[in-house]
């Protein structure tokens, strides 16, 4: 079964997937081990790696840890053309819907398209809804795309309705990483009541209960990156991911 299927699957059994985003950039190799191998059977179904902007050129070796570590899926959460590696098991095939940027709904996608078969990844094909969280993201700013507003869910519908009715398999709502507000639960039962792709959502969640009542809402996993930059807060790990698969006993 593909690592698509097996994660929806599993989070419809459980209540909610829950995935953690690895930015490149935070941990070398030890730290990074560690960090895996302290969080991999604390109920983590499958790790993001990538990030808008990278500044070392750590990607593929952070994926080869992440691999050589544990065996939770890898999926490349890509936040450019340079983030493709065969060592990951699939990829979020992003099309950035909110925006009317043309190089990142349909260019960028065409350039990567033949390394993506070549490297044997998954796709995945994920309409990505950036939304306004207050201040510029990294996101917002490297796409050029403006973000969507946060009080007007029928305009969130549309885009989610518009990434079903094209085939996509799922889309993601982003806040932007640390983002002061994560997406209202508003948005995702407004979207839930017309949409049955998975929700994948993140940014600026950081308690188990605001991930609960995102999933309760109709999100299908949720995703955490920046709180867990703080080692301290591993023992949370549990927490969220009790929080997330609420209907396992
Ligand atoms: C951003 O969803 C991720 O795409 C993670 O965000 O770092 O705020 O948890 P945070």
């Amino acid at each position: 079964m593909k690592i698509y299927e097996q994660l929806v699957a599993s989070a419809q059994k459980k209540g909610g997937g829950y995935f953690i985003l690895i930015d490149p950039d935070t941990r070398k190799e030890n730290e990074l081990r560690d960090f895996v191998s302290t969080i991999s059977n604390k109920g983590v179904d499958a790790f993001l790696i990538g990030g808008s902007l990278i500044m070392d050129s750590t990607f593929e070796t952070t994926i080869k840890i992440v691999k050589e570590t544990c065996s939770i899926p890898v999926i490349i959460f890509p936040g450019s053309l340079q983030q493709i590696s065969s060592y990951a098991d699939a990829i979020l095939f992003l099309s950035i819907i909110s925006g009317r940027n043309p190089r990142y709904l349909i260019g960028d996608q065409v350039i990567a398209a033949p390394a993506i078969l070549k490297s044997g990844l998954e796709p995945i094909s994920t309409g990505y809804m950036l939304f306004e969280s207050g201040r510029t993201t990294t996101a917002e700013f490297m796409s050029n795309t403006k973000p969507l507003p946060v009080h007007k869910p029928e305009i969130a519908v549309a885009h989610a309705l518009a990434a079903q009715y094209l085939g996509m398999k799922t889309i993601y709502l982003e806040a932007g990483s640390g983002a002061d507000q994560s997406i209202p639960v508003d948005i995702i039962k407004a979207i839930r009541k017309y949409v049955n792709i998975p929700i994948i959502t993140g940014g600026g969640i950081v308690t188990p209960d605001d991930a609960r009542k995102k999933v309760e809402a109709g999100a299908t996993f949720i995703v955490t990156g920046n709180i867990f930059d703080d080692d301290e807060k591993l023992s949370k790990v549990e927490d969220f991911a009790k929080a997330i698969h609420y209907k396992e006993k």
